[in-house]
């Protein structure tokens, strides 16, 4: 009766705690109040009219563009995937003893490959695993789960098919936990974008909670911009692709042949930049708002930013949401950093709301 009064929060929290004690997986579909053609729509209208033309880059993941990525995280020039995973395979062990036996909550978990060490160390030390992922990709969420099933029949796995920023009140619903945030995810977000996860993400975790957050180095430009620009072209497919999506879904009739894939890095920002650059002019029609866009020849569309840290940043700006530093895992070339926090039992936050 109530679920017709509650947010599509609160009804998956209460799906998310039946499901907790069942077997298998479940999968938690995101709420069906915004259509996700007008969402794609809406954002996409607004992107090209802000300067610069950018996109958000949630929408790079459908399953083409899930699958794409999947392809970009196998290529020999992008070390971030391979180097994390190897950090995890070190130290997931270690992880699981400073963590004790939580529940596992991975947002933006893909294809959760990189999470089958945890998986594995957690079963190692007890009966009753729960994990958590968090994904908008639908189709790379539904596959992880069912391998993790297939694989470890008992680990109970609740997908959850969400943009992890709408997950928040799941978080403090399960505490015990270990918050994932793998891959340096985090460095898609701008600086104020950052502050506010935190911050929202700070407030649903309960004191003495874990967070294993992993981050891509501050290192040297060559070996960034080859990380973006893969040999074999699978990064500029992956970046063409939102523009496939586009055609695919909002009938945008875009020439994907007159887009050139640019990412670069800017040495103040600290970031890689990726643009779309049309060598052609466009008219992007979106059918779902009956509207269309004029896009000039060599005009660009960012598509998303990736942000490198540094730990002597990082770790006291993460103090300053609550977070203290337990461990700091990384790799023998110091590329990427995964660390272990923990939400202090108060703080008392330099921007304002302490807690
Ligand atoms: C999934 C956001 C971590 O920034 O390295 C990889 C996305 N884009 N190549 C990254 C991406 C192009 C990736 N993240």
């Amino acid at each position: 009766m109530d679920a017709f009064f509650a947010s599509p929060e609160q009804q998956i929290c209460r799906t998310l705690l039946e499901a907790y004690s069942g077997h298998g997986s479940t999968i938690i579909r995101g709420s069906s109040e915004t259509d996700p053609l007008q969402d794609f729509a809406r954002s996409t209208a607004s992107g090209l009219v802000s300067a610069p033309r950018r996109l958000e880059c949630r929408f790079l993941y459908d399953a083409e563009g899930s699958a794409l990525f999947e392809r970009v995280t196998q290529q020999p020039e992008y070390y971030l995937t391979r180097t994390e995973t190897s950090i995890l395979a070190a130290n997931a062990a270690c992880i699981r003893e400073l963590t004790g036996p939580v529940t596992l909550v991975e947002l933006g978990s893909g294809s959760s490959a990189k999470t089958d060490f945890l998986l594995r160390a957690w079963l190692e030390q007890g009966e009753r695993v729960c994990y958590v992922p968090v994904d908008v990709s639908e189709s790379a969420l539904s596959g992880a789960c069912s391998a993790i099933t297939a694989k470890y029949p008992r680990v109970r796995v609740i997908g959850v098919n969400y943009d992890f920023r709408e997950a928040f009140s799941l978080i403090s619903k399960l505490s015990p936990t270990l918050v994932l945030l793998l891959g340096s995810t985090i460095g898609n977000f701008s600086p104020q974008e950052m502050s506010r996860f935190f911050m929202t993400l700070s407030g649903a975790m309960t004191p003495g909670d874990g967070f294993l957050l992993g981050i891509d180095l501050v290192k040297d430009r060559s070996l960034l911009e080859a990380a973006y620009n893969d040999a074999a072209g699978v990064t500029a497919n992956f970046t063409r692709n939102i523009f496939a999506r586009m055609n695919r879904e909002l009938g945008s009739a875009i020439d994907t042949d007159a887009i050139e894939h640019v990412a670069t890095y800017d040495r103040v920002k600290e970031q890689i930049e990726i643009y779309a650059r049309f060598t052609r002019q466009q008219t992007f029609l979106l059918a779902p708002l009956g509207r269309q866009f004029a896009i000039p020849p060599g005009d660009m569309v960012q598509i998303e930013i990736s942000r490198k840290f540094r730990l002597e940043r990082v770790l006291p700006y993460l103090e300053e949401f609550g977070f203290s530093t337990e461990e700091i895992f990384t790799d023998e070339r110091n590329w990427f950093a995964l660390l272990l926090l923990r939400r202090r039992p108060r703080y008392y936050s330099a921007r304002g709301r302490g807690r």
